[in-house]
C-alpha cells in the first residue's frame, strides 16, 4: 500500500523531477553554442512565421518567478504600421539620448559598437518581441521579485531564439512610456525590454568584441 498523501492543503501537488543524465556534455556543448549569439542590428526583412514566436514565448514563460506569479507579457508585433511607429517613438527618444541625455563617458563606452539614434532594425526585423513587466496580477493580486523574474524571462527568450537560429537584440530606448501608448497597455504593465527577432541581414556585420575569461567572472571556495 502506498504512503498516505501527507500534502499540506494548501500546497500544490508535487511531481518527480528528472534531469539530464549527461550534465558536462549538455553544458559543454550550451556553451559552445551560446557562446555564438550576438546582439544584432543588421536584419533581413524574411518572415518568421507567428507559430516560431509562439514557441519562442512559451520556452521564456517556462523562467522561474516570484511564488510563479509569472509577472510578464510578451507583446509581439509583426505589423509594419505598428514597427513603425515603434521605431518612431524610439528614435525619438535615442535622438534626445545621444544628443543631451548621456554622460560623455557613456558616449565613450558606446563609441566601439558604433551605434546611433537612427534604428533601421525596428522597421527591418520581422517581429519585435515587447516584454512588459506586471507590477500586479491580472486579477490585481500581488507579484514578487518582478525584476529578477522578467529579466530571466527575457535571458531565457534570448537563449531560445538564439537555439532556434534566430537573431535578437536587447534594445533600450529610455524612457519607453511610448510603448504603452503605442501598445495600449495597461497602467500595471511597463515595459522592460523591446527585443527585434529575425534573421541578420547578409552582410550583417557585429562588432568584434570578446567576453571575459572565466576567472574574471567567477570566485570559487571550495
Ligand atoms: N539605447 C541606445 C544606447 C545604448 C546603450 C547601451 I548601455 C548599449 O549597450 C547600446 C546602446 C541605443 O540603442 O542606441
Amino acid at each position: 500500500m502506498s504512503d498516505p498523501d501527507t500534502t499540506p492543503p494548501t500546497m500544490k501537488k508535487h511531481t518527480p523531477y528528472r534531469p539530464t543524465d549527461d550534465p558536462l556534455t549538455v553544458a559543454r556543448d550550451l556553451n559552445r553554442i551560446l557562446a555564438q549569439r550576438r546582439s544584432i542590428r543588421h536584419f533581413s526583412t524574411k518572415p518568421v512565421p507567428q507559430e516560431l514566436i509562439e514557441e519562442l514565448v512559451r520556452a521564456a514563460g517556462t523562467a522561474p518567478s516570484g511564488a510563479n506569479k509569472q509577472p510578464w507579457r510578451f507583446v509581439a508585433v509583426s505589423d509594419p504600421a505598428l514597427k513603425s511607429q515603434i521605431r518612431a517613438g524610439a528614435e525619438a527618444e535615442e535622438r534626445e539620448f545621444y544628443a543631451h541625455r548621456a554622460s560623455k563617458r557613456w558616449l565613450d563606452d558606446l563609441a566601439p559598437l558604433g551605434t546611433d539614434s537612427d534604428k533601421p532594425f525596428l522597421d527591418d526585423a520581422p517581429w519585435l518581441i515587447v516584454i512588459f513587466k506586471l507590477v500586479h496580477d491580472d486579477d490585481g493580486g500581488q507579484v514578487y521579485y518582478i525584476d529578477e523574474s522578467v529579466g530571466i524571462a527575457a535571458g531565457m527568450f534570448l537563449a531560445a531564439s538564439h537555439l532556434a537560429g534566430l537573431a535578437t537584440l536587447t534594445h533600450t530606448p529610455s524612457p519607453m512610456k511610448f510603448l504603452c501608448e503605442i501598445l495600449n497597455r495597461p497602467k500595471y504593465e511597463r515595459p522592460f525590454l523591446l527585443i527585434p527577432v529575425g534573421y541578420p541581414a547578409d552582410d550583417c556585420m557585429v562588432p568584434d568584441i570578446t567576453r571575459k575569461p572565466l576567472n574574471e567572472v567567477m570566485v570559487v571556495h571550495r
